[in-house]
């Protein structure tokens, strides 16, 4: 298995994943301005959609779109616990997140990456964010993560988009649950071996 990465992408949560269900796995870092991947690979045959993260399976297929391949490595390991069986209500409460995740935090964080982004727009995106954290932060008043006690897939990916606030500038420190809910997750094993096997990679 083999996982096509940016640095500091949301390609790090599979990277999260695959450490925390224990997989032997390969990674494989994409350059954003030649779209060359380090083993010589040109990424737009891997994912035509020109984006990480990519996940090659050991059948040679290729798998995309984090939300997927996040539920793929949890249903992979089904004794981790990161994710509820297929089929199960707990599970569409997983899915639910993952949405929300991508659609409602992770897309209106992207623009603010554009190094042309105007004053207005920027203050749009971080209006929008703000409400979005707001439920987050109701949300894990009483809870470890998100879907209660246990640490699922989900959780890899919030802490992921949610840490792009501090190379953005956005503050988060208004939402104290959020802050813990960070600290806790970025304490992880996982994520400490995921961010050195980055590191560490050519
Ligand atoms: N819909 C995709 C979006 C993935 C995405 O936005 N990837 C970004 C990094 S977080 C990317 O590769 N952008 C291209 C680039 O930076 O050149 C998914 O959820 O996996």
């Amino acid at each position: 298995m083999k996982l096509y990465y940016m640095p500091g992408a949301c390609s790090f949560a599979p990277h999260i994943i695959l450490n925390e269900a224990g997989y032997q796995y390969d990674v494989d870092k994409v350059d954003r301005s030649t779209r060359k991947t380090a083993d010589g690979e040109d990424y737009n045959d891997v994912n035509p959609k020109g984006y990480v993260p990519a996940l090659r399976l050991d059948d040679g297929q290729v798998l995309t779109e984090a939300a997927v391949i996040l539920q793929y490595l949890a249903d992979q390991k089904p004794a981790s616990g990161l994710a509820p069986p297929a089929g199960t209500l707990a599970r569409y409460r997983l899915m639910e997140w993952l949405h929300f995740i991508s659609t409602e935090i992770h897309k209106v964080f992207s623009p603010l990456f554009k190094p042309d982004i105007t004053p207005a727009a920027r203050e749009a995106q971080i209006t929008q964010l703000a409400r979005r954290c707001e439920y987050v932060e109701r949300h894990l008043r009483e809870k470890p993560f998100l879907m209660g006690d246990v640490y699922t897939v989900a959780d890899a990916y919030l802490f992921t988009v949610l840490s792009w606030s501090s190379r953005l500038n956005v503050d988060l420190q208004r939402w104290p649950n959020i802050g813990e809910y960070l600290a806790r997750i970025g304490a992880r094993p996982a994520v400490h071996a995921a961010k050195a096997r980055e590191a560490a990679d050519k």
